[in-house]
């Protein structure tokens, strides 16, 4: 019996669909502008949350009907756990017809009592992956390093200020970028899980962030040396777990990564939830990415207006999404990144099926935001009244400007001499509001 066997896989039923098990709005084939919608969201689920989370929580133990996991399981062997958990996992995202999935080294595998032996145990996951992968198509959105979870990282990885710990992080990067490598994995993602501090009393901040520099730089040596030719992500997060992390927002990212001069190796994988605690607008966070050059791929969760912290709630406000959305289709679309669901249920929602409607639930999210961000650039309003709002910087006394060939002190005469008084003009925004809802309700 399979773990997911009560479920069928999921189909496309159109918008008046009441079937909780079924796409009202993703429709994998279907062509929106120059791609389909598969190609357009490259949808991905993600391993920790969805198999390797139990619903535990600060003040309660696990309630989701998770097996493989140890403080379920009854004894079951680690690995003999880890294949159950990877059976299940992608039982799952086949039934879903999702292509992508994305997974920390220690999701997949048990720890052993010394690196060599994790890394036996890792390999031997990977061996199994590229099994499951080759028979259901499924492929690697993106692998990553849980370097925060161990006690020996509490004070950081790169940023430790014991150096040994920064050689323990190196060393499981290494692995886990070169078995990503072996599984044809698009990206690698890095996401500075402890790299941040609590208190400057006992910290020195220059020094961590030169250290972090040194250890991104390595990890891109490492990249070419092994002629991985992903792109390598690092996703931004202003707080949680420490007080003060490093990578707070894009902005912060870019001034890292252009201090150090790293700033053509990697893009951001930028979360919702994270952008929102950061107090941005997600696409806020997008068109930073996207005018810096540094926009690469998306972690799809939610937040709560409320409460502060990262909650990996699956998408449901498509107001918000196809904002984001709209940002992405501006800047091209997706290369090597994808729409990655870093979500999880609920702790009270304990149905097998939960999962699937939970993941149903954010693809149509993301669908039919892709649909409305579409249509509101196949329309052309709102960027002809954007562009509008700029045409004064068309004329030559714009270019003028832009080019250097004026000074203040030229400014200033000729405003004397004209005597011209300037007016405002209005910036339309309840208008431009307006034009967006229009296109949520109609697109189709
Ligand atoms: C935590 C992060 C994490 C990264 C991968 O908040 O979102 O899940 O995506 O390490
Ligand atoms: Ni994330
Ligand atoms: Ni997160």
């Amino acid at each position: 019996m399979s773990f997911f066997e009560g479920t069928a896989p999921i189909a496309y039923e159109g918008p008046e669909s009441t079937n909780p098990l079924a796409f009202r709005w993703y429709d994998a084939d279907r062509v929106v502008g120059s791609r389909t919608m598969s190609e357009h969201l490259r949808f991905a689920v993600c391993y920790w949350h969805s198999f390797a989370w139990d619903g535990a929580d600060i003040f309660g133990a696990g309630t989701l009907d998770r097996p493989w996991h140890p403080a379920n399981g009854p004894g079951l062997e680690p690995i003999a756990a880890a294949k159950m958990k990877m059976d299940a996992a992608f039982e799952f995202i086949s039934k879903l017809g999702v292509k992508y999935f994305s997974f920390h080294d220690i999701d997949i595998a048990p720890a052993g009592a010394t690196f060599a032996e994790t890394c036996r145990y890792f390999d031997e996951m990977v061996e199994y992956a590229a099994d499951k992968m080759s028979a259901t198509g499924i492929k690697l959105l993106w692998g990553t390093t849980n370097a925060f979870s161990h006690r020996r990282f509490m004070s950081g990885a790169s940023t430790n200020p014991d150096p040994d710990m920064f050689k323990y992080a190196a060393a499981q990067v290494a692995h886990c970028l070169q078995r990503t490598h072996d599984l044809g994995g698009e990206n690698y993602v890095l996401w500075g899980g402890r790299e941040g501090y609590e208190t400057l009393l006992n910290t020195d901040m220059r020094r961590e962030l030169d250290q972090m520099a040194r250890f991104m730089t390595m990890v891109v040596e490492h990249k070419h040396a092994i002629g991985f030719d992903g792109t390598l992500l690092i996703e931004p997060k202003p707080m949680e777990p420490t007080k003060h992390q490093y990578d707070y927002d894009v902005a912060a990212v870019y001034a890292f990564l252009q201090r150090y001069g790293l700033e053509q190796e990697f893009k951001v994988n930028i979360e919702v939830n994270h952008a929102t605690l950061s107090g941005h607008d997600f696409h806020h966070e997008v068109a930073t990415a996207v005018n810096a050059g540094i926009f690469g791929s998306i972690d799809a969760n939610a937040g709560d207006p409320r409460l502060g912290w990262d909650l990996d709630l699956f998408p449901r406000s498509v107001e918000e999404m196809t904002l984001g959305m709209l940002e992405i289709l501006r800047g091209g679309g997706f290369t090597t990144g994808g729409l990655m669901f870093d979500t999880k249920l609920r702790r009270q929602s304990i149905s097998r099926d939960d999962l699937f409607v939970a993941h149903i639930g954010g693809m149509d999210t993301m669908a039919k935001s892709l649909l409305a961000a579409h249509s509101i650039l196949e329309d052309g309003e709102l960027d002809r009244r954007r562009n509008e709002r700029y045409s004064g910087w068309n004329t030559p006394v714009g270019a003028d400007l832009l080019a250097g060939r004026m000074t203040l002190q030229q400014l200033h005469d000729e405003l004397i001499a004209s005597g011209h008084e300037p007016q405002p003009v209005s910036g339309r925004q309840e208008l431009l509001e307006r034009i967006v809802a229009r296109h949520i309700d109609t697109a189709r």
